[in-house]
């Protein structure tokens, strides 16, 4: 199995099922295509439209077989990987994860636009004021605060469904953003941060994403180096 990934510091979608086949410990090879634009002209799309159509990564490819857009690949590999619970396996916190992933997957624009996922940034004052002058990116953050907290609650922790499912990893750039930006959230979420950030998957990321030490002009609004 092949993953094709973009880079670590700023691809959020890249990092979403690389971090799940990390942490559930699952074997594959990256293949990463460095972003350098996302003209027709760029190296990097040419290289990811010769393996999908769609232009984009994450991709997935197991021989013949091409799965791109980040849930398809999450639900592809829950059913590949039934010996792992990928998936919460009580049918209703499956659903609930489901939800939540779905949202993730189509909505939440407002911070996403606003707050880019740039590991290695950080950026708190960028953070207070986007914050400030922005009542979308502020409606997003109370959200995500109320979504978490909830299925907190519920679970019991330390994870959205208690143990670490494709949930956290679909959450695990937002966690990044957050951290970034230093936007506040309740004890509560902080201690989430946190045991996201420690994940075996995360981690890993997260160290990989800081050794590439490469700067991206069209993916930086806030700073104009390093
Ligand atoms: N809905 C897609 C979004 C993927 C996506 O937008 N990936 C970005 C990198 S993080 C990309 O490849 N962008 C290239 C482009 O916009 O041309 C998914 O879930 O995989």
């Amino acid at each position: 199995m092949q993953l094709f990934i973009g880079n670590k510091n700023y691809s959020s979608w890249s990092m979403r099922p690389w971090v799940l086949l990390r942490h559930f410990g699952i074997p594959f090879d990256e293949v990463m295509l460095r972003f350098d634009g996302f003209g027709p002209a760029s190296r990097f799309k040419q290289a990811v439209l010769a393996v999908n159509p769609a232009g984009t990564v994450p991709v997935l490819r197991d021989g013949a077989l091409v799965v791109w857009d980040t849930l398809a690949i999450a639900e592809t590999l829950a059913e590949r990987f039934p010996q792992h619970a990928l998936w919460p396996r009580n049918a209703d916190a499956r659903a609930r994860a489901r939800s939540l992933c779905a949202e993730m997957h189509s909505g939440l624009r407002a911070l996403r636009g606003a707050c880019p996922m740039n590991i290695e940034a950080q950026l708190p004052e960028v953070g207070a004021r986007v914050l400030a002058e922005q009542p979308a990116v502020a409606a997003d953050l109370a959200r995500i605060t109320a979504m978490w907290t909830d299925a907190l609650a519920t679970s019991g922790g330390p994870f959205l469904f208690g143990e670490f499912s494709i949930a956290d990893a679909f959450f695990a750039p937002v966690v990044a953003r957050l951290r970034s930006y230093a936007l506040p959230v309740p004890a509560v979420v902080a201690a989430y941060l946190d045991a996201v950030w420690a994940s075996p998957g995360v981690a890993a990321w997260v160290a990989e994403a800081l050794a590439e030490q490469e700067f991206l002009d069209f993916e930086e609004p806030y700073r104009s180096g390093r």
